[in-house]
């Protein structure tokens, strides 16, 4: 009775197992040696895998093939055997067999051999020190800094069980917009406190930094990177970090971004201010990551210029030990955008993606969208270089040291506010492990370790994960409308937001919609920034016709009447795509309904729910998009299309407080 309990799909379940399961294995594993690490891997297998599983050894072994971090799982005689060359390697293994196993695979035939693609794959947290989180949607930060660092939460060795199981090998404690005290030395014991508990689990610690903490902390006059107090002071915050966590991983930094202080304050360039930093965490191997993440005084015709025209020109100027840490998108982690165009424009720099996992711009926690497809989709495409030996063209992926997903991990019961949420951290890691992974084959192994075996449950979610990302797209504004959330909380619609204080801020200065037309015309005629592209790429931009219809109107701006390619205007097509993607999530609550009594109560219930609020605020983005847009171009909806339900001023007084996640 008390395994069918456990197994069956009744059990009650409030979400806090993640994709890891519950205990109920017996597996035999034997372990070679004393390492923390392999007697955690060891232990995961016993827990997860049952007893008639294959006796299992774990062994480091020397294969160079495999690096530092690359497994290799294989049967030998009547023992399944797992490798790797480090300790940390052999866990990896260990996760990969029990992600086999419990995805359906036979444990008897498991051969499996994979190494990570991607060197530093990070979780970047937004948590402040008061506990809370910058568009953090799933409850106060985990990381309770008042009792840290003598009390060491159980929940902290989950989340690292969760993020080794992953592949995840590091996280940025704080959020970017840091406080100089995350820097002081009683926060330095607390993150160290931490760093011990990740250790194990093979994940380091890095934290944001405020470049002026020199001046806030130090008592210097100046942040100046080029003043040798500054070096000084810098050298000797690292020596006195990397005393208290000897494998720091190093510092995360937002400069000249948004009002945080940097280099650019004393006359200084972006390498200049990250080159000091990494001098300072060189001796101890530590890296900078230095964010792309601007848009300043240097370009005001177009903010998705900003970042290449201040970063590009300075490739080759960047120390060996600075990352440049790049949004996905030239804006800022829309429901779609195109790639950043600094991707692959910057061979002589390392450079990392930095994806948004906590939903902003996608729903908060509430709305369901799978981000594996947004991740892949990215991570794929080419950048139109051609690199020596890699003469069949570059992808975004090709070009990465780092990836960085802005955690969408809080206190809640759940981890994430909703079971769909942990989808996309389990997505966001096995895409940085493996960018090449199919976003559908890894929601089918999600839903598998997430809900059990029940195949009809599997197909069903995962079918549904796969089409959410684009109901989200259609609802909030196809063809590559983008920024067209109410303002400061991104909450909601606000397409019609025009008094804000920078013109950049403003929804109306992205889709520059008016009686005649709609979109962005970043071709030569308007801003021109597809020149920042590969020439190959930028000549299929400049034209709408060859343009990729999904970002049709990120690159140029058309008459409503404009024809696309299937014959209907411009306007009947986008009008259209907020009725479909209402059906969307209507449809997937209607596929989630089919699942009562196949998923436990309590994560089906929040889930129908949530998707009850997610038809609410679909038909609330369509309407009230809908009113807008007829209220410039004066034109009738398409035929059979129903009228908005209020009228504009109605959808122009909502007005909301306390919304999470704002700053
Ligand atoms: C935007 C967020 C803001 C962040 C900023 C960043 O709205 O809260 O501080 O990006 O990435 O997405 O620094």
């Amino acid at each position: 009775l008390l395994a069918m309990a456990v197994a069956g799909p009744a059990h009650a379940d409030d979400g806090y197992r993640l994709w890891l399961g519950s205990a109920g294995g017996n597996a035999s594993v034997t372990v070679e040696g004393n390492s923390p690490t392999l007697i955690l891997a060891a232990d995961e297998l016993r827990r997860a895998l049952p007893a008639n599983t294959p006796p299992i050894r774990l062994a480091r072994v020397k294969d160079a093939g495999l690096g530092n971090e690359g497994y290799a799982v294989r049967r030998s005689g009547s023992t399944l055997v797992i490798n790797g060359q480090t300790d940390v390697a052999v866990l990896y293994g260990a996760f990969a067999l029990i992600r086999h196993v419990r995805s359906g695979g036979d444990p008897a035939q498991a051969s499996l051999r994979s190494t990570p693609r991607v060197a530093l794959r990070l979780l970047n947290h937004w948590d402040n020190l008061d506990g809370s989180v910058e568009r953090g949607y799933a409850g106060q930060s985990l990381w309770d800094w008042w009792t840290l660092p003598d009390y060491r939460d159980p929940r902290y060795t989950d989340y690292a069980r969760a993020n080794a199981s992953i592949g995840v090998n590091g996280t940025v404690l704080n959020n970017v917009n840091a406080k100089a005290e995350s820097l002081s030395a009683p926060y330095i014991a607390k993150a160290a406190a931490l760093a011990d508990v990740f250790r194990p689990w093979g994940i380091r610690v890095y934290l944001s930094a405020r470049f002026s903490a020199p001046i806030e902390l130090g008592g210097l006059k100046t942040a100046d990177p080029r003043d040798p107090a500054v070096a000084a002071w810098w050298q000797a915050k690292a020596d006195e970090i990397y005393r208290a966590i000897p494998d720091f991983g190093g510092f995360l930094v937002k400069a000249n971004s948004e009002g945080q202080p940097g280099p650019r304050d004393y006359g200084a360039s972006h390498a200049d201010g990250a080159n000091m930093l990494a001098a300072a965490v060189k001796p101890h191997g530590g890296v900078i990551l230095w964010r792309a993440f601007v848009y300043a005084d240097s370009d005001p015709t177009d903010r998705a210029k900003q970042a290449y025209a201040e970063f590009q020109p300075l490739d080759g100027q960047f120390a060996s030990n600075v990352i440049v840490q790049v949004k996905n998108g030239p804006i800022d982690f829309q429901p779609r955008e195109p790639v950043h165009p600094l991707f692959g424009a910057m061979p002589r720099t390392r450079l990392a993606a930095e994806f948004q996992i906590t939903k902003e711009y996608l729903g908060f926690a509430t709305h369901l969208a799978y981000l594996g497809p947004l991740f892949a989709e990215a991570l794929d495409t080419p950048t139109g270089h051609v690199t020596q030996g890699n003469e069949a063209g570059q992808t975004v992926a090709d070009t990465l040291t780092a990836v960085s997903g802005v955690s969408n991990i809080g206190r809640d019961r759940d981890w994430t506010g909703s079971t769909f949420n942990q989808a996309n951290w389990y997505a966001f890691g096995r895409l940085a492990w493996d960018p090449t992974l199919p976003a559908q084959a890894i929601a089918r192994e999600w839903a598998a370790q997430t809900f059990g075996p029940d195949a009809r449950v599997i197909d069903t979610a995962s079918a549904m994960m796969m089409r959410s990302r684009e109901a989200v797209v259609d609802y909030t504004g196809a063809f590559g409308l983008a920024h067209l959330f109410s303002s400061d909380h991104h909450y909601g619609p606000g397409p019609w937001i025009d008094d804000l204080k920078r013109p950049e801020w403003n929804p109306v200065y992205y889709h520059r919609a008016d009686r005649n037309g709609i979109g962005f015309d970043r071709t030569r005629t308007g801003s021109n920034a597809i020149a920042q592209y590969a020439p190959a790429i930028a000549a299929r931009l400049a034209r709408p016709e060859t343009t990729p219809p999904e970002l049709l109107l990120w690159f140029h701006h058309l008459p409503w009447e404009w024809r696309m390619a299937d014959g209907r205007t411009l306007w009947e097509a986008l009008a259209r795509r907020y009725d479909r993607g209402v059906a969307e999530v209507m449809a997937m609550r209607r596929d989630w309904a089919t699942l009562k009594g196949r998923v436990d109560p309590e994560r089906w219930a929040k889930a129908d729910t949530y998707l009850a609020i997610q038809t609410r605020e679909a038909k609330w983005w369509r309407d009230s998009s809908l009113a807008y847009w007829t209220s410039l171009n004066g034109l009738p909806l398409p035929q059979g299309m129903a009228a908005p339900e209020h009228d504009l001023a109605w959808y122009k007084a909502q007005h909301f407080t306390h919304v999470p996640g704002a700053p």
